[in-house]
């Protein structure tokens, strides 16, 4: 039997495995990258064990920040032929580093701060140096991706929950017009039934293609992208980051008064994603006013954003009694639930550990029992991508970076 020293040790290596030298790539093979919201959790992993390690993390994230603010999904540090699409495909060189053209889950700010609490001293020159950037981040969601106070995903990558079914009734709706032939990389790595299809991924790559044509110009993308989507997840991680910068901020005593405007306006947009008829927070398109009618795991992010949610509450207790493991990412009594397929039904330790992490700072004991599950899920199936929400079997890529921080930092903790 391993004993849990040897399951950190392992959580350990997998991070260190997984490290370049100054950043951190979810896993060999199929992301050879640095990706967003995986990176700012591998700096909460380096935490445990290097703090200045975690801060570089960061520090090299927003080396990718462009010019507007935006801190793009994926920079690309060095060429790689496992990945596709590449910095061709993006043509997102607004940086000074070839990047994609759209963000990510906006963890980073939650992340410093959790980092910075560790050792106030080591990290007030860091944070000192980061908060700006930081900030000016958050102001890029408040400028461009913010409607009616929530926050919208402009692709469905940039949501970070790429296939969810939220976004099937739009997708329905876009005609891939003159895309090109290419080939998939991520298909010769991970079995084709875990992973998006065809209809996604050429609707995925026809957004790209919008972008590209039109340089990343936000101003012209309002009108022309097709995919502005409000999204629970965005929504409640960027509430929490404003929230989190706030904090920082007046610790470092910088001024924040503008962000209380802002954090007021991001929970005036809850009740812009709170779907009345079904009693849970929805994605929404801005376009039609469309619910999407998906109860995902990002729709019970509310704790996580520091928002009490009675509804929600029941949901989350009548979800735990009926699946055994974590939370799926889609609900496991919709028809569209697909439990082997990436974001339609798969639960992931990463988004477990927000639900519970906020469960536990709001003092519900749903949190500890997510812990529990999300442990029992990780000591039988490792540290993969994600899993069966009801066998627990390990599905996706292996040697995760941010499920093997997730060990470290919360599931593996007694
Ligand atoms: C596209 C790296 C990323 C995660 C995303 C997840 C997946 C990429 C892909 O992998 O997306 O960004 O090619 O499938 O959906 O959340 O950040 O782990």
């Amino acid at each position: 039997m391993l004993l849990k020293g040897d399951i950190d040790q392992q959580a350990r290596d997998i991070i260190m495995a997984n490290d370049q030298g100054s950043y951190t790539i979810p896993t060999k093979g199929l992301y050879p990258h640095q990706w967003n919201w995986d990176s700012a959790m591998a700096a909460l992993g380096f935490a445990e064990f290097d703090l200045p390690r975690a801060w570089l993390e960061l520090e090299t994230l927003f080396s990718g920040q462009w010019p507007n603010g935006m801190v793009p999904h994926i920079i690309f540090h060095k060429p790689s032929e496992d990945y596709f699409p590449g910095p061709d495909v993006w043509g997102g060189n607004l940086g000074s580093i070839q990047s994609s053209g759209i963000s990510q889950p906006p963890l980073a700010s939650t992340m410093a701060r959790f980092i910075y609490e560790r050792d106030p001293v080591l990290g007030e020159q860091r944070i000192k140096e980061l908060y700006p950037k930081m900030l000016a981040w958050h102001k890029w969601f408040v400028s461009h991706r913010s409607y009616e106070g929530a926050i919208i995903s402009t692709h469905p990558w940039e949501s970070g929950r790429d296939n969810a079914p939220d976004w099937d009734a739009l997708m329905q709706s876009i005609d891939p017009v003159g895309l090109k032939p290419y080939t998939r990389k991520d298909t010769s790595m991970v079995d084709s039934s875990m992973r998006p299809g065809k209809f996604d991924y050429d609707r995925y790559l026809y957004l790209v293609s919008i972008g590209k044509k039109n340089a990343w110009d936000e101003y012209k993308l309002k009108e022309l992208n097709p995919f502005r989507m409000a999204d629970p997840g965005l929504t409640f991680m960027a509430l929490r980051a404003a929230r989190d910068l706030q904090y920082i901020g007046d610790h470092i005593e910088y001024d924040t008064s503008d962000l209380a405007k802002d954090i007021q306006s991001m929970e005036d947009g809850l009740t812009y994603i709170w779907n009345e008829d079904e009693g849970y927070f929805d994605a929404r398109d801005t376009r039609t006013q469309e619910f999407s009618g998906s109860l995902t795991n990002a729709s019970f992010l509310n704790w996580y954003a520091g928002h009490h949610s009675a509804e929600m509450l029941l949901k989350l207790r009548n979800q735990l009694s009926s699946i055994p493991f974590g939370i799926a990412s889609h609900d496991p009594g919709s028809s569209k639930f697909d439990r082997g397929r990436y974001w339609r039904g798969p639960t992931w330790a990463i988004v477990n550990f927000l639900i519970g992490k906020g469960l536990e700072e709001m003092g519900h004991p749903e949190g500890v029992e997510l812990r529990r599950r999300t442990r029992e899920m990780m000591l039988k199936g490792g540290f993969s991508e994600y899993f069966d929400p009801i066998t627990g079997e390990p599905k996706g890529g292996q040697s995760f970076t941010w499920t093997a921080v997730v060990w470290l930092v919360w599931a593996g903790k007694d």
